[in-house]
């Protein structure tokens, strides 16, 4: 089944860590990024290690192969079994985050198309689907694509074959769970889950969509 991703994007650890905690049993992973951990710190990862889901490292990587290799360690060091790293940087750059997920038995997902309205202006006209190739070029995991646009997630699909595609934009950017989940592999849903007034009600309900 498509799994269900929450992105954790609270900057109060306190109110974080309730969340993941009443939501873990309905989600395959937790996807933390730079709002989460630049206001509880890299540590945080070990303290959702007793919910025992994957939890995905979203810095989006976007630098020099060496820089890449660095932050990737650390990463994966502090417990995450995923990275993000960005597409436009090339495939000495992406191999350098695919080489240390590898080394720790993780993964690497490569974003190839934004899912908000201005990212139009840069990934359309093919490069999206250069960064797919990209992607599959150096063995990445798999590629994020975005559930705001069903018809580009498609296209990178016939791209990407097989490898496992993560879509956000499910819910607060438009993006609609059911359909979007019959063409990837995970959809990523923040704010709908963490801003609901009952985000174990709302989680269900996304669960639920999946199959829908
Ligand atoms: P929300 O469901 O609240 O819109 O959150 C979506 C999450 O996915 C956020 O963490 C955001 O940074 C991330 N994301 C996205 O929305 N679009 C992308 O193209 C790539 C992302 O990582």
């Amino acid at each position: 089944m498509t799994e269900l991703i929450l992105a954790l994007d609270v900057t109060d650890k306190k109110q974080a860590l309730k969340i993941a905690e009443a939501c873990a049993p309905h989600l395959d992973a937790i996807k933390l990024g730079y709002p989460l951990i630049l206001s509880s710190g890299l540590s945080i990862a070990g303290e959702l290690e007793e919910l025992d889901k994957p939890l995905i490292a979203d810095f989006k990587v976007a630098d020099i192969p060496n820089t890449n290799k660095l932050i990737a360690e650390q990463v994966f060091d502090a417990g995450f079994s995923s990275i993000i790293c960005h597409g436009f940087i090339g495939a000495d750059a992406i191999r350098a985050c695919v080489d240390v997920a590898a080394d720790y038995g993780g993964a690497c997902f490569v974003v190839a198309e934004m899912s908000h309205p201005g990212a139009t202006a840069f990934f359309h006209g093919g490069t999206a689907e250069k960064i797919a190739a990209l992607a599959v070029e150096c063995e990445a995991d798999g590629i994020i694509a975005p559930a705001t646009r069903p018809e580009r997630v498609t296209i990178l699909r016939e791209i990407v074959g097989r490898r496992k595609i993560l879509s956000p934009g499910v819910g607060a950017q438009g993006g609609d769970a059911s359909t979007v989940a019959k063409l990837v592999d995970g959809i990523i849903v923040g704010r709908a889950i963490y801003e609901a007034k009952d985000p174990v009600t709302a989680i269900t309900e996304f669960s639920a969509a999946r199959t829908a």
